[in-house]
């Protein structure tokens, strides 16, 4: 194992807030309640005890938990988890598949106060180790093992890399994996205490951005903001109390998470299903099994599931929305999922930073297959600017219905990344608008479509990749001079990695699958990996001679489009 790729010490502060008058404004709109997670729970609990909430698979056991149960459960959590010395402001690292644990888990966390950092199951021991020291986590939580890997030992060794680190807690399954000198969890379960209600206006949680420059960002989310958009995004999903909202991507990503996700589900007093896995296979049988009604995909799951639907023997008619984001659903694609499926197509443009589109239910097909939907709130403000220059950017408005750089702020975006204040100065303008990077079109209607981006990062079909970072880890190699990743069109992801490494003198006979077994075995999420490498003599210089990274990019991108 070799070291991380960046050891930045934190700086900056936890939360950059809104500035006072903002708040106050956000607050008298109706927007933050003033609530935290925990009573949220409690008040769901009350108007909802018998009904589902969640349902899902630990290992050979099935799980069915009414509200009433989640709450018991998420109350007897938070107290084992306070009886072992999780504290209110501590971070934890979660790293937990589709579990039906993840919400008990999560909720019980936001009771005590202490905010989950949450990991997305593929991630390794780079990413690991990199939030962890970052958000300076306490405790990290796990599964045993999961698709034959150990989370067990990843959790052991980020643990042991990370000083701050006094506990590991693991889910056993029953999959194997590492779990001695951990806590189980099935261990914290205490009579309920009393616990102070964290601030809603305070940290929630932390979200992983996908970050364009190097290892994941920390996104900090407070309990009043991140409920304003789960409740509307309910709302606008048209989510009902008989709605079954089927979590088939990881359920610790935004999208899944919030829009309208497990927590959408929650706060209309849906139950949410819990897929292992999103193959049509799994994913049918679930949806036939338990009328599911409503789910979100990315683009190449909702192809897959479109082709899979024609020959499927299981009933898929309980289905009535599926909403579809994370990357670009073009026209085509979009135009296939409603009849394919036979349902109504939600396009949903979201970010874990804040902002999220929705195309509405009642939109005119037009609208919902060509545009990426319309923002969540009246308040979110969007600006849609030049993009010409990134380094010095002057961010005067385009004409209107041209494309230009999305800048936007608003009463459940952030206004600064956690302990990022270097990173902060240029991801925000001076008056508090998040650089979301995307190049976007604006129509009259206010609905964005999402026509490329400005920001250097790979989409894989909703899995975001810095290519800074999987440079970083192909020059670690001793046999490698120089490398450049970009992304090349692909039909099924609609991006894929392609890495171009020009190897040291002498090393000549390097190859592909030795550099992606090098980079594999660095400890990184898979989708990191690239997908194509090309080994070539030397890059093209552009201009003066030395080139920067950026425009080294932008001269393959080039090259590689007049090739095809
Ligand atoms: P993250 O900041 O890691 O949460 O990723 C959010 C980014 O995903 C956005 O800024 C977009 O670049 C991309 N994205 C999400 N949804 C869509 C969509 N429907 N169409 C195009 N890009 C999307
Ligand atoms: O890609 C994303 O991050 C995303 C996509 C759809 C998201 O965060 C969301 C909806 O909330």
């Amino acid at each position: 194992m070799t070291g991380a790729v960046t050891a930045q010490a934190p700086g900056g502060d936890e939360l950059v807030g809104w500035p006072p008058e903002v708040a106050a404004r956000y607050r008298a709109a109706g927007y933050w309640h003033g609530r935290s997670f925990g009573t949220w729970l409690s008040l769901l609990a009350a108007a909802h005890p018998g009904r589902t909430a969640v349902v899902g698979r630990t290992g050979d056991v099935e799980h069915r938990w009414t509200f009433a149960e989640l709450d018991r459960r998420a109350h007897r959590l938070a107290a084992g988890l306070h009886g072992l010395g999780v504290r209110p402001g501590e971070n934890v690292l979660l790293q937990l598949p589709n579990v039906p644990e993840f919400v008990p888990v999560v909720l019980a966390l936001f009771r005590v106060g202490a905010r989950p950092v949450f990991a997305l199951p593929a991630h390794r021991d780079t990413e690991l180790r990199h939030v962890a020291q970052w958000s300076q986590a306490t405790a990290v939580l796990t599964v045993d093992a999961h698709a034959r890997f150990d989370h067990g030992a990843l959790a052991r060794r980020t643990a042991d890399a990370t000083g701050s680190v006094r506990e590991v807690i693991v889910l056993d399954t029953g999959a194997g994996g590492t779990t001695a000198g951990a806590v189980p969890l099935a261990g914290l379960d205490a009579d309920p205490v009393e616990l102070p209600d964290p601030d809603p206006e305070g940290v929630a949680f932390l979200q992983l951005s996908g970050g364009s420059t190097g290892l994941p960002k920390l996104i900090p989310r407070t309990h009043d903001d991140y409920l304003y958009s789960v409740r509307e995004s309910a709302r606008i999903c048209g989510l009902r109390p008989d709605g079954v909202y089927l979590a088939a991507l990881p359920a610790a990503h935004n999208f899944p998470l919030s829009s309208p996700g497990v927590l959408g589900a929650l706060h209309a007093g849906a139950a949410s299903v819990l897929a292992p896995s999103p193959d049509p296979a799994t994913a049918f049988a679930l949806i036939a099994r338990e009328r599911v009604t409503i789910t979100g995909l990315v683009p190449p799951l909702a192809a897959a599931w479109a082709d899979a639907a024609a020959r499927t023997p299981h009933d898929l008619s309980s289905l009535e929305v599926v909403l579809v984001g994370g990357a670009k659903c073009g026209p085509e694609l979009a135009g296939r999922i409603g009849p394919a499926l036979g349902v109504r197509l939600q396009q949903v443009f979201g970010m874990a930073e804040g902002l999220v589109n929705y195309t509405r239910l009642d939109d005119p097909d037009e609208l919902v297959c060509t545009t990426q939907g319309r923002p969540i709130s009246p308040d979110d403000e969007v600006r849609v600017v030049d993009p010409d220059d990134p380094a010095a950017p002057s961010d005067s408005e385009v004409q209107p219905g041209r494309a230009g750089a999305l800048l936007t702020r608003g009463p459940y975006t952030i206004r600064g990344y956690y302990r990022a204040a270097e990173h902060n100065a240029t991801a925000f303008t001076e008056d508090g608008f998040y650089r979301t990077g995307d190049l976007v079109r604006r129509t009259p209607t206010g609905h964005l479509e999402v026509v490329g981006r400005v920001k250097e990062q790979v989409n894989r079909g909703g899995e975001k990749v810095a290519p800074t970072e999987v440079e970083d880890h192909l020059m670690a190699h001793a046999d490698v001079l120089d490398a450049a990743v970009i992304g090349v069109p692909d039909s099924y992801l609609g991006e894929r990695t392609c890495a171009y490494v020009v190897p040291r003198p002498g090393a000549e006979a390097l190859t592909g699958s030795v550099l992606r077994r090098f980079v594999r075995e660095r400890g990184v999420a898979a989708f990191k990996v690239p997908d194509l490498i090309e080994i070539v003599p030397d890059f093209p210089v552009t201009g003066v001679g030395k080139t920067s990274k950026r425009e080294l990019r932008d001269a393959l991108r080039a090259r590689a489009t007049e090739e095809r």
